[in-house]
């Protein structure tokens, strides 16, 4: 093959687009809660040991391309789009505008805000720092985000405490950090409290986002288990406006089964929020676009969302690889990764409403019909045949995945 020089290079890629096929048009991709992230679209490839490979990208730019693509919401940190030592001022309300008037004219909603508490030197030993001028300031920047959120018309707002941990473990007292933590988010709720009064609309949905690692080496709250728990700590004056955020990275990353841990998240009421990814179990953080990975976990967690009412919102938090252009970005990073979440979403809806699942899941809750007191050894005899149909229920889900389910044959 001969070389493809600077002008073909994209001329290839989108006849490798066009030829790939399978894309829905922008009208159909709105018909989905997908929201896409300022800080994915404008991520420019760098990591600890990486310089970035892209250009930066603003806000209108990445709004007016997710109205292109046909991603209908918008999310961001409050620094992703004003710099920390502007937060707060006349520069800020002027940001907040523009942005107003950027997803005004591009027919964009605003569904979700956060407080990057990770990032600037200030968060070094977190938002729940010792330092009580810390903890002070971080309440300040929790509630302003608060404010930014209502003035944007969103309805979440998400804290991921990436930094609430330590690297080397002796120096905090995680009962007193978390205590600490608690009260941040107490200050956010009772500011939102009195900011939806004035902004006369309803208080926001503050989800909380866990992950096990990275960038502190221990994180104190790693799982959505772990914030489960906090929430019903007892410490929250506001429980009830607190719910979860997982994101299926940091809950498979830690080895988790990010399927089991959303059912105890509906369990409890509490999945308000879903950042969706891919990546690797008991690996770092790749944030790779959803389904690039685990195609099939995949199917499995949208069959339990589909099949107990979770419809959204599903947050593309992901990095698209440094190895693509800001052009790639989002001619087919963002548009791809929304292509595979509807086809699994779709796909999830085939196998809930599959007559041979459905018959299979039946028969086992049936049971044999067996008598209890006929003991153990009689009763593992009297079903051991039916539960085979674990297997083949499984399998059943592989086909719906490749699609032979509607006759669709490999050559042999
Ligand atoms: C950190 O990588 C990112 C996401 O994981 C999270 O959803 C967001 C909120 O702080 N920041
Ligand atoms: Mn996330
Ligand atoms: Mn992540």
């Amino acid at each position: 093959m001969k070389t493809v020089s600077g002008g073909d290079q994209q001329a290839l890629v989108s006849r490798l687009m066009q030829a790939c096929g399978g894309g829905y048009t922008p009208a159909q991709r709105r018909k989905y809660f997908i929201t896409g992230p300022q800080w994915a679209a404008a991520y420019e490839g760098q990591a600890l040991f990486h310089a970035p490979t892209r250009k930066p990208v603003g806000f209108e730019e990445v709004i007016r391309h997710f109205e292109e693509i046909g991603i209908g919401h918008w999310t961001t940190h409050d620094t992703d789009v004003i710099p920390t030592d502007a937060l707060g001022t006349e520069r800020q309300e002027e940001t907040v505008g523009a942005i107003r008037k950027a997803l005004d004219k591009h027919g964009l909603e605003c569904s979700m805000v956060t407080t990057e508490t990770f990032h600037h030197a200030v968060w070094a030993a977190s938002p729940a720092a010792e330092a009580p001028e810390v903890r002070e300031y971080a309440k300040w920047r929790l509630a302003n985000t608060v404010k930014i959120g209502h003035q944007l018309g969103a309805r979440f707002a998400v804290y991921w405490p990436g930094s609430l941990g330590y690297q080397v473990q002796g120096a905090i007292d995680e009962t007193q950090t978390l205590k600490w933590y608690a009260e941040g988010l107490n200050h956010a709720c009772e500011a939102d409290i009195a900011l939806a009064r004035e902004y006369k609309r309803d208080t926001l949905k503050h989800c909380m986002e866990a992950k096990p690692f990275e960038p502190a080496a221990e994180i104190l709250l790693p799982t959505s288990d772990a914030m489960l728990a906090f929430i019903f700590s007892g410490l929250l004056k506001h429980p009830e406006m607190v719910g979860l955020n997982p994101e299926y990275l940091h809950e498979l990353m830690w080895g988790a089964a990010p399927r089991a841990a959303l059912a105890r998240a509906l369990l409890c009421g509490k999945l308000w929020h879903f950042d969706i990814n891919d990546g690797y179990r008991l690996k770092h953080d790749v944030d790779i676009a959803v389904g690039l990975v685990n195609p099939l976990d995949w199917l499995n967690v949208l069959v339990l969302l589909r099949t107990h009412g979770y419809h959204g919102p599903f947050n593309l938090d992901y990095k698209p690889p440094r190895t693509t252009s800001n052009h790639g970005v989002f001619s087919v990073s963002f548009p791809t990764a929304v292509d595979r979440f509807i086809t699994l979403w779709e796909m999830a809806g085939e196998v809930a409403g599959d007559p041979i699942i459905h018959e299979a899941v039946a028969a086992l809750k049936a049971g044999a019909g067996a008598n209890p007191g006929e003991g153990a050894a009689a009763l593992a005899e009297a079903n051991k045949e039916l539960l085979t149909l674990h297997e083949l229920i499984s399998h059943r889900i592989f086909q719906i995945l490749v699609g032979a389910h509607q006759g669709r044959v490999y050559a042999v």
